[in-house]
């Protein structure tokens, strides 16, 4: 689906028209991955649009910009700003929101330090990831071939444009293969996460999800699940899981800003339960929406008006 141009980005500072936001072909990151980001959504609530977990995206940002020795030229208080900026000023009632800091036009070769940072935040409207059918369905997931890097690879708790390429490895096989997203396995092969999304499993209503010493990011809707779960009565563990697990699991779901929270019905041609998204599942997707449309009162400081 390409994407839906509004009128203004956020770049260095200052909001530009759409198509004025350009780099340099000699730009650092697009040869070499140098860049951070985030990806945030801001939803239409009772109170008008905000942004879901923004300072916690933004936390992480910075995360990720400290592990490339990364130093953002903003603070988290105009970065905050840009990212409300760019909803309000482009009349998105909801929207996706991408910070990206990455290594400018400078200097080529592996040794960034001296390349500038550039700063860009952009919004637009994303219908969700996995498509609205996924949401109230279930999508059907395969184990990638490729591994997921491992954490003395690449970082994988951080999000540096460059490790993306191995999830796209992963979601050109997936979709070739017929299947809706991928998952893909840590360097011992124990389940990490898909492509964009983090993943669970629930087992006689107790919910398991992979540690991050599987390499996955640790999500931010991921954590928004830990809370959910905890509100419900329903335990988490973190620990190692096997495809097998999933296999004859009672009921899996992936979590992402862009996915939300999806039901997975079925990995690797095996039906997870009945092959429907399972109760406790539909349980957390109608708190996640709750809480993120501002019906919950608990968790209304997670969302920051425009
Ligand atoms: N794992 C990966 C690899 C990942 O990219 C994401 C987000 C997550 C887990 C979930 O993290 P969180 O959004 O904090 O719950 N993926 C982003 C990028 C998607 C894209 O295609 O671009 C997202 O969902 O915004």
């Amino acid at each position: 689906m390409p994407i839906q141009e509004v009128s203004k980005i956020w770049f260095n500072g200052k909001l530009v028209n759409w198509h004025d936001a350009k780099v340099h072909v000699l730009t650092h990151g697009l040869h070499y991955g140098t860049g951070v980001f985030e990806g945030i959504r801001a939803y239409e609530t009772k109170r008008g649009t905000a942004v879901f977990r923004l300072t916690d995206h933004l936390k992480r940002f910075y995360r990720s910009a400290k592990i490339y020795f990364m130093e953002i030229p903003y603070s988290l208080d105009e970065l905050r700003e840009a990212c409300k900026a760019v909803v309000r000023e482009n009349g998105l009632k909801s929207a996706y929101i991408r910070p990206i800091a990455f290594r400018g036009y400078g200097e080529m070769g592996l040794y960034p330090l001296n390349s500038p940072v550039d700063v860009v935040v952009a919004a637009w409207s994303w219908g969700t990831y996995l498509g609205d059918e996924g949401i109230r369905n279930g999508i059907r997931v395969k184990t990638s071939s490729f591994r997921r890097i491992d954490v003395n690879t690449i970082p994988a708790g951080v999000k540096a444009t460059g490790q993306y390429i191995n999830s796209v490895l992963a979601k050109i096989e997936a979709k070739i293969a017929g299947y809706d997203e991928a998952v893909m396995l840590d360097s011992r092969g124990m389940v990490s996460e898909g492509s964009g999304e983090n993943i669970f499993m629930v087992r006689n209503n107790v919910i398991y999800t992979p540690s991050t010493a599987s390499g996955i990011l640790e999500g931010i809707t991921r954590d928004t699940v830990f809370h959910i779960a905890e509100d419900i009565g329903v335990k988490v563990v973190e620990r190692d899981l096997t495809r097998i697990d999933f296999y004859y699991a009672d009921e899996a779901f992936m979590t992402g800003t862009a996915a939300e929270v999806v039901p997975v019905i079925e990995m690797d041609n095996y039906k997870i339960g009945d092959g429907k998204p399972g109760p406790i599942t539909r349980k957390i997707q109608e708190e996640f929406y709750k809480i993120v449309k501002g019906e919950s009162e608990k968790y209304s400081h997670w969302l920051e008006a425009v």
